[in-house]
């Protein structure tokens, strides 16, 4: 197989040609039309600039043409770095400074934005007009090697600056081959993408296992249960966090009958809790096969596509990774059947943060291991449970949310003297993001809730302001969040 990844997709351009690849809005085009089109687009893209190493920074809608603009950077070796649509313009300044992108591709409207953010950046254009009379010339590929950068995710962090992961040719081609073994992907095989495409887990590990097997897809704008639901009776596969779990059991038209074309339910990005693993079996005869991964390493773990799918695990580490669980603060390795920091080696891993050798030298052990931030330990049979996180991180709907960056919003207004930030069990979204705010005068909960809402994306503003008149301290003045975790725990209950 090819270690880059535009020579790995165009294996399966060229093998599936006349095969439908994806549909959207009633519409389908073949591998052989995204080869054409994307080959075109890479043309006008040339003329902009994009050569290989240089960045693409990418805010668009899920559309056909955003996954055309996709191949068409790997096709010249640029770095695809896709953009979360919900971003808000401080949030974009600072990924279009720290990437330095040669070329911002934006939505029809958003140009004069996009002229404002980021110092670096080269030519801003719209995704449209990039389509505006495509040059008839394919352009050549770009030679590439398996070390080299296809894509930059920015993932957040405890403390500090969002950091860019470096995800290689060699990352991406190898876990996208891994998993259309393990998953049992074929041509036959028609995925329901309702995800996002600027992660992970609906561009590399949904678009990956469609293409590299030969598959199809349904492109869905976003998660609608209805929808979803009509389209299981002509397909196979369907990936989702558990979000999307809670919602369909919600929809009564979710039935054994609705899913019985199905032969696959993924879930991954956040903790599917083993009643609604257990919820699922009992609705519609389907266990759901969890798996575990991160920004920085797609896939790590997954239960078997044969054998016990076991509820509350993430499954044993995939065929090519080494998986460890040690003590955070030694390094110190621990026997199996201890809680400890799960630590990750393999082909799959990235190749450190953009611009911060420091940062990256601190989140991997001397013999090479990277250091998740879950906490974690092995069962008798292999299977991982995750615990808990050493990080602090909020997981909403799939998204994470760091609540160092929310408190930080909070704490330079005026009309707050501290913040503390949790995360709280949420029927829908797993955990949401919940505010603790000690108020220095007047303070207007919902009037503050609107205006975060200008600096930050819509999922990481707290779904609720809580105000008390003292924070809980212990002798050392830090704040109590297990405590305040605790206190407010049924705060979306029933
Ligand atoms: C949207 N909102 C959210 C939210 N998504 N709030 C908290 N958490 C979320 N995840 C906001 C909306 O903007 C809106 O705000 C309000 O909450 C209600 O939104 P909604 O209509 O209920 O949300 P919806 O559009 O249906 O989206 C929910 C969702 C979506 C769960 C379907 O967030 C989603 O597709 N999540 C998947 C994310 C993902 O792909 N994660 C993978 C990361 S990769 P307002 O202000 O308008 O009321 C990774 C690695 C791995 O983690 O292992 O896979
Ligand atoms: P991200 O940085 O968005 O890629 O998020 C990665 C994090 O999501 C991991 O470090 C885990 O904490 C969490 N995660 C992913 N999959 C699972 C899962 N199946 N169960 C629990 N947590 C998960």
């Amino acid at each position: 197989m090819p270690g880059d990844l535009h020579s790995r997709l165009a294996l399966s351009f060229a093998r599936f040609g006349t095969r439908t690849l994806v549909e959207a809005e009633g519409k389908a085009w073949t591998y052989g039309e995204v080869e054409a089109l994307s080959a075109r687009l890479a043309t006008r893209l040339a003329a902009l600039s994009v050569a290989p190493g240089e960045r693409v920074l990418v805010q668009t809608e899920k559309s056909v043409e955003t996954l055309l603009l996709y191949f068409a950077v790997v096709r010249l070796g640029g770095i695809y770095l896709p953009l979360n649509v919900d971003y808000t313009e401080a949030e974009l300044d600072y990924f279009a400074s720290d990437a330095t992108p040669v070329l911002a591709v934006c939505r029809t409207g958003d140009e004069p934005l996009f002229a404002r953010i980021g110092k670096g950046v080269v030519t801003v254009t719209t995704l449209d007009s990039l389509f505006v009379d495509l040059p008839t010339e394919a352009a050549p590929p770009a030679s590439r090697q398996p070390e080299d950068i296809a894509a930059i995710l920015y993932t957040s962090g405890t403390t500090g600056k969002p950091k860019g992961a470096m995800l290689t040719n060699a990352n991406l081609v190898s876990n996208g081959e891994t998993l259309i073994q393990l998953w049992r992907f074929t041509p036959e095989d028609r995925l329901i993408h309702a995800l996002p495409i600027f992660h992970v887990h609906g561009l590399f590990i949904a678009v990956h296992c469609v293409v590299f097997s030969g598959a199809s897809m349904v492109f869905l704008p976003k998660f609608e249960s209805a929808a979803v639901i009509d389209l299981m009776a002509s397909s196979t596969v369907l990936m989702g966090v558990p979000t999307f779990y809670i919602r369909l059991l919600a929809d009564e038209r979710f039935t054994r009958e609705a899913a019985a074309g199905m032969r696959l339910f993924v879930s991954g990005s956040a903790p599917l809790s083993a009643d609604i693993h257990r919820a699922f079996e009992s609705r519609c005869g389907h266990r759901v096969l969890e798996r575990y991964g991160m920004t920085e390493t797609g896939m790590l773990t997954s239960n078997p596509y044969d054998g016990e799918r076991r509820a509350g695990f993430v499954g044993p580490p995939l065929p090519d990774v080494q998986l460890r669980i040690a003590e955070f603060e030694t390094g110190k390795v621990l026997p199996q059947g201890e809680v400890g920091i799960v630590e990750v080696r393999g082909p799959n891993i990235f190749a450190g943060y953009w611009q911060m050798p420091e940062k990256t030298a601190s989140e991997f052990r001397p013999d090479g291991f990277f250091i998740t931030g879950d906490m974690g330990f092995i069962d008798t049979d292999g299977s991982v449970q995750l615990v808990g996180r050493e990080k602090d991180l909020i997981i909403s709907g799939g998204l994470n949310v760091y609540p160092a960056e929310v408190e930080a919003l909070l704490d330079d207004r005026a009309d707050v003297a501290e913040a503390a930030v949790i995360g709280v069990p949420h029927p829908d979204f797993g955990e949401a993001v919940v505010a603790v705010v000690q108020p220095a005068g007047k303070f207007d909960a919902e009037a503050v809730r609107e205006e975060m809402r200008r600096d930050l994306a819509a999922f990481k503003v707290p779904k609720q302001i809580i105000v008390l008149d003292e924070l809980p301290r212990n002798t050392m003045g830090k704040i109590q969040k297990k405590l305040l975790r605790e206190r407010y725990a049924d705060l979306f209950a029933g």
